[in-house]
């Protein structure tokens, strides 16, 4: 018998939904040191919640997480709520020694995150947290990155991020909770763009050290419509309409410390492209590029074979890729709640190990860092702003 890992969910849309299935299927696909129990869903509307529990495998549901945070039979707290809760979940979290796994971004001020990462570096080992940045999961994103860490692409010269999501290009699509900046922070830029950076900085193993940016909101006012918690694209608006107070897109360069540059594009008004999360990594002696559409591929080029020169395509199937060997033959692709599967595996592992699982606090206060400096450069005529901290901290790993 493995002990187990007593975990209560807060919160139990499309973040709640994911997550659930990662806590339901990772023991079934690896050898866990520790069988996770789905004990609690938290809710705050008591019948949604009971529902959610029945539908999404939770034992059971309650409406106030604090209750859950006091309880002796719970060891982890898992927050899929909007960013204006994270801090005071995880700070009760922390104190009450649960270790914590926290959607990203991981606040939505630098202020609220440098609390939340000091309380985590304060519970450490007795309690480990682990911020959200699921793309880290992608058997092709941590092919790349032991790539890049082997040296095969050489000196990181160029590094060019796009996420691209259209599901706001109808302007009668109804306002959410993403598009209040009191409760999401901010829009696309942190919804979207904090995977960009965090992947950036993540695979490269570089802070990024200063920024220039512009923020753009093309559709100011939308029809208030019924909350629905995921992506209400096309649902129907009412007649009252409401502001959005975020970002429709963010664009902005970069500097790593190791000199590499980047450019960097966010936007939920890429008609067309539904979720393609994109990076390319130009180095000295060869590329890679991956794009979320197309997740069980990886291109890679290599400059030092002349006659053979060209991208090829590397499908990450195979037993030696990253996680693959725990679930289909070759050719028999992943899709994307497999990166909340591997995402809760690798934390289940730190705990086992009382390792510090990554993203730590720490790194997902490095990201954001650099979110609050892209609104300040654009705030201010797109100046050069620098990112504090970043040289000072170590790459993050
Ligand atoms: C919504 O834009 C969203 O669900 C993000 O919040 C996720 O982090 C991303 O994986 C998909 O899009």
């Amino acid at each position: 018998m493995k002990p187990p890992l007593r975990v209560a969910m807060i919160g139990h849309a499309f973040m709640g939904a994911a997550h659930s299935q990662a806590w339901r299927t990772a023991p079934h696909f690896f050898d866990l040191p520790l069988d996770p129990e789905m004990a609690v869903v938290v809710g705050r509307d008591h019948q949604r919640a009971a529902d959610a529990a029945a539908r999404l495998g939770w034992a059971e549901s309650v409406t106030d997480w604090r209750e859950v945070v006091a309880r002796d039979d719970i060891d982890l707290i898992d927050i899929c709520t909007p960013g204006d809760t994270h801090e005071a979940i995880a700070l009760a979290a922390l104190a009450a020694g649960k270790h914590v796994l926290c959607e990203k971004p991981l606040a939505n001020s630098v202020g609220a995150a440098e609390r939340m990462a000091q309380a985590a570096r304060q519970a450490f080992p007795a309690a480990v947290a682990m911020c959200g940045f699921s793309y880290r999961r992608s058997p092709a994103l941590a092919f790349a990155r032991e790539l890049i860490a082997q040296g095969r692409l050489g000196e990181i010269r160029h590094v060019r991020g796009q996420y691209l999501q259209d599901w706001l290009s109808d302007a009668e699509t109804p306002l959410t909770w993403r598009l209040d900046k009191s409760k999401a922070g901010s829009g696309a830029l942190g919804d979207i763009g904090a995977h960009l950076i965090d992947t950036a900085q993540w695979l490269i193993g570089e802070n990024i050290t200063g920024v220039s940016s512009v923020l753009h909101t093309f559709v100011p006012e939308r029809p208030i419509g019924e909350e629905s918690g995921g992506l209400s694209s096309r649902a129907p608006g009412g007649a009252r309409r409401g502001p959005v107070t975020v970002d429709d897109a963010a664009l902005f360069t970069a500097r790593f410390v190791g000199g590499a540059i980047g450019i960097f594009e966010a936007t939920r008004f890429a008609l067309g492209r539904r979720n393609a999360n994109r990076i390319e990594i130009n180095g000295s002696r060869g590329s890679l590029s991956y794009d979320f559409e197309r997740m069980n591929e990886l291109e890679f080029y290599e400059s030092d074979a002349p006659a053979e020169q060209g991208f090829r395509r590397i499908q990450m199937t195979e037993p030696e890729h990253p996680y693959a060997a725990h679930w289909w033959p070759p050719g028999h692709g992943l899709g994307y709640e497999h990166l909340f599967t591997h995402q809760v595996v690798d934390l289940i592992e730190a705990i086992a190990t009382e390792d510090q699982p990554r993203p730590s606090f720490d790194d997902a206060l490095g990201v954001q860092r650099v979110l609050d400096a892209i609104e300040r450069s654009a705030a201010d005529r797109s100046i050069w702003t620098p990112i504090d901290d970043a040289e000072s901290s170590g790459g993050p790993a």
